[in-house]
């Protein structure tokens, strides 16, 4: 049975054209502006041309009660078409803001209205999904903050978006988006660390009084970039991944991985002392690179460190059975050094060195390479709405890909085979090179969903799926 997704998108159109609920408390932002403009991202220098929310990059942080209305406007004032997707969230399927998928595209000048509930509370983000690749690290991304009903109690709660740039010497963007070299490797990298949408690095610190307490919110929103955070002088709880609480832990090795689109919440206690210096906090991925600096200023805020934090009020999940639940595979192939033999795009059975010329394509999931613009493929799995689901993901490629559900959360069970004792619900989980991960969810949104690989680069070369989901 093929799956309408024309008949899907005309009747998603359909449904969105109804009049809007009257929505009880108006947010602060009701309306964003995507469009060009400069902004100065290196401290010296020429600002950067740079695409954004609402003349900012990252875009105004949007912040909601659990149980919310959003109602927000988007203006494509983009050279391009677009949309926007809630990464995280629990949309209905129209509101997904995926093109050829859940909408048509928002032409140039056009604009569309994404109403949804924030049932999810927790650390969201949002950028768009069509031409991801360009779209995003241009600097179309920004936060979204879903409270809890009952917050922990912190002193100041701060948001980082974490990301990169690739500038050239007059701080313009390098227009090298897109090469099939960055699809079939590791993604395009940016060589300026972003935060909050300036570079990162000397300068930029992060003030605690002695003994605050700080609930810092850290987003990767870079295109190819997998952090491993390291908190000189400090030990850091975790209490969420992806906005789904977690007991409150230290970071397991005192590095921290974030991969692109995950996100993770932190307790951040004053404990050190104060030093001139201040403490570093650098990613360790790969060059040691300095992101910012801990220094301390101001009175003690109170007398005695706080201990460990209480665990975050959690959302709505569903366990899944394992004993009853329908087991699914995903074999990933391709990129360089990969070796798969044959894929099929568009239907058509072809050798993976004909995908890569004739498609620039150079990835497959279950031998089928797709891409946005692609809307013939068939879903990689139809399930039934209720139905427990165990999906287990085999990277037989040699780089690493973090894959992102839309629409739900899943359990990660398990890790290159090995039980995952944390069992944390996530919506991206990172697979290693030659790598494997089990996870299990519940099919409850209905819908056709994506599955994709969030190395935009990556999901732009082919590593891009669907799941649909038959109420
Ligand atoms: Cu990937």
């Amino acid at each position: 049975m093929l799956f309408n997704r024309r008949r899907f998108i005309q009747a998603a159109a359909g449904a969105i054209a109804l009049p809007a609920p009257a929505f009880a408390a108006a947010p602060a932002v009701r309306e964003l502006q995507m469009g060009v403009f400069k902004q100065r991202v290196r401290a010296s220098g020429a600002p950067t041309e740079v695409w954004g929310f609402n003349g900012s990059v990252p875009g105004p942080v949007l912040r909601y009660a659990r149980g919310d209305k959003v109602d927000l406007h988007v203006v494509n004032k983009l050279p391009q078409p677009t949309t926007v997707h809630w990464h995280g969230l629990r949309v209905p399927n129209a509101m997904d803001g995926v093109p050829q998928v859940t909408q048509a595209p928002i032409e140039r000048g056009a604009t569309f209205d994404y109403r949804f509930t924030a049932d999810d509370a927790g650390t969201y983000w949002y950028h768009p999904h069509q031409s991801s690749f360009e779209q995003v690290p241009r600097g179309l991304y920004g936060a979204f903050i879903v409270d809890e009903q009952k917050p922990l109690p912190v002193d100041r709660d701060v948001v980082w978006m974490l990301a990169d740039y690739k500038l050239d010497e007059r701080n313009a963007q390098v227009e090298d988006y897109g090469r099939v070299q960055d699809f079939g490797t590791r993604g395009r990298h940016g060589n300026v660390f972003t935060l909050n949408g300036t570079a990162a690095g000397p300068g930029r610190t992060l003030q605690l009084r002695p003994r605050e307490r700080v609930r810092l919110r850290l987003i990767n929103g870079a295109s190819a970039r997998i952090f491993r955070l390291e908190f000189a002088g400090h030990s850091p709880w975790i209490v969420a991944h992806d906005g789904q609480a977690v007991a409150p832990h230290p970071i397991p090795d005192g590095l921290l991985f974030l991969s692109p689109g995950q996100r993770t919440d932190l307790i951040l206690d004053g404990t050190a002392s104060a030093n001139k210096a201040g403490y570093a906090i650098t990613d360790r991925r790969s060059v040691d690179t300095l992101i910012a600096r801990i220094v301390y200023a101001g009175a003690p805020v109170r007398a005695k460190a706080l201990g460990r934090p209480e665990a975050l009020e959690s959302n709505r999940h569903t366990e899944p059975n394992l004993n009853t639940a329908t087991e699914h595979f995903l074999n990933f192939e391709g990129g360089e050094g990969g070796m798969p033999a044959i894929g099929q795009v568009d239907g058509k059975a072809l050798k993976v060195e004909d995908i890569r010329k004739e498609h620039g394509l150079t990835w497959t999931m279950n031998y089928s390479a797709q891409h946005e613009h692609a809307l013939m493929h068939e879903p990689l799995f139809y399930m039934r709405k209720g139905e427990h689901v165990q999906l287990h993901m085999i990277n037989n490629t040699l780089f690493e890909h973090p894959m992102h559900l839309h629409g739900h959360f899943f359990r990660v069970l398990a890790i290159n085979g090995k039980p995952n004792p944390l069992r944390e619900w996530r919506d991206t989980v990172l697979l290693g090179p030659q790598g494997s991960v089990d996870i299990a969810f519940v099919a409850e949104n209905p819908g056709e969903w994506m599955l994709h690989c969030h190395v935009l680069d990556h999901a732009a070369g082919g590593m891009m799926g669907t799941v649909a989901i038959f109420d």
